[in-house]
This record gives structure tokens, sequence and C-alpha cells, in this order.
């Protein structure tokens, strides 16, 4: 099979496989076991050398880094319909809040989980409050393109639910009623059960669960 997942259910592998689903192109989930380390193997380590999950091969390609495997995988297989095409009115808006959640909402919570001390204007991700403002105008008035779902509401939704799942991120009302859309996604769904199947399978604990 061409598409190649390198996967764990409790990473944010999980994320791609709802990418995947989305998409819906043919690929195969190759189970890494992280807790084993198989991630810091050499061979894992050609394919990332930062030895972490999630990868994506496709064919000769290789693409880390979960916004840029959503990106990716929406130009190649889903363009003009997950992904805005390049002089669709919508791109800018689509790369901003996908650039967002890795760039931003990911060290700016765990800054503040953490209690680091950075000068804001200095730090990419700024200051806590206007990143949360920031996120609400983002979603507050359906996906991130208003009726419109794209592969930009998979990298950001998931960041948000992640985070709000694990008590990381404000339940603003904004929030909660984006993740409630996003929870609607058939292919969401398949998502979800497929990483349960394998934590079943595997013996592998799901957090509250
Ligand atoms: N910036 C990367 C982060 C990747 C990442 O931190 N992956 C975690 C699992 S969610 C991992 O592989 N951790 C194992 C390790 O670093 O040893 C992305 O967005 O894909």
């Amino acid at each position: 099979m061409a598409v190649v997942l390198y996967h764990h259910p409790l990473s944010r592998a999980a994320t791609c496989v709802w990418m995947l689903e989305e998409v819906g192109v043919e690929h195969e989930l190759r189970f890494v076991d992280l807790m084993a380390g198989e991630h810091k193997k050499p061979d894992m380590i050609s394919l990332n050398p930062m030895g972490k999950l999630p990868i994506l091969k496709d064919g000769d390609v290789v693409v880390t880094e979960t916004a840029a495997i959503g990106l990716y995988l929406a130009d190649r297989y889903s363009s003009g319909k997950l992904a805005p095409a390049p002089d669709d009115p919508g791109r800018g808006t689509y790369l901003r809040w996908s650039m967002f959640a890795p760039a931003v909402i990911e060290p700016g919570l765990m800054a503040k989980m953490r209690g680091w001390e950075y000068g804001a204007a200095q730090a990419g991700w700024g200051d806590h409050d206007s990143m949360l403002i920031a996120m609400e105008s983002a979603v507050s008035h359906g996906f991130i393109l208003g009726d419109r779902f794209s592969m930009a509401d998979i990298i950001f939704g998931a960041t948000v639910r992640f985070m709000l799942g694990f008590g990381m991120l404000e339940k603003r009302p904004a929030f909660t009623a984006y993740v409630e859309r996003l929870e609607k996604r058939p292919a969401l769904q398949r998502a979800d059960e497929r990483g349960a199947a394998i934590c079943k399978e595997r013996g592998i604990e799901q957090p509250g669960g």
C-alpha cells in the first residue's frame, strides 16, 4: 500500500487517522510501540530524526509534523474539497488557523500548564488571554471556513479537543460547541473506533477508559 501511517493510538497519529478517514485514501496503519521505545530505533530515526510519531509515508515521500501531514493529504488527495484551492479566498484563513495550532496553541498551553516565564512579545505564541480570544474568533461562527469543513478543522480542532479533554484549555462555550460540531463527523467517529479497537487488541489502557 502506498500510504503508510506509523501509528500509536495514544499519540498525535490518532489525529492523522481522522485525516485519512476524511480524505478517504487507502492506507495502512503500522503500529509503533512507543512504550517499548520503537520510535527511537534506527529505522524510525532514518524517517524522522526527532524520533517522534506521527510519520506518514506516501511512496517515497516522508512527511512528519501532524499539521504538515494534514496539509499534505488535503492538497494531494482532496484539493478543492478539504483544501481550498490556491486561488480560493478561503485559502489564507485555512492556512492561518492550520498553523496557529502547532505554532501558538501547543506551546501556549504548555507554557501555561508548566508556569513558564517568558516574554510574550518575543515568544511566538504570545500571551494566554490574546490566544484564547483569537481561538474564539476562529470557531465561534461554525467551522474555520464557516459552513465549510476543511482540513484546518482537523488540525485546529483535534488540538482543541485534545486540550479540552486533558483540562489544559478553558472550557469556553465557543470551544465546547465547536468540538460538539466536530464529533458529529462520521470520519472522526470511525477514527476513534479504530483507535479504541487497537488499544483493546494490544491491551493498551485508554485514558478515562
Ligand atoms: N510536533 C510534532 C510532535 C510529535 C510528538 O511529540 N509526538 C509524540 C507523540 S504524540 C511522540 O512521538 N513522543 C515520543 C517521544 O518524543 O519520545 C507533531 O505535531 O507531530
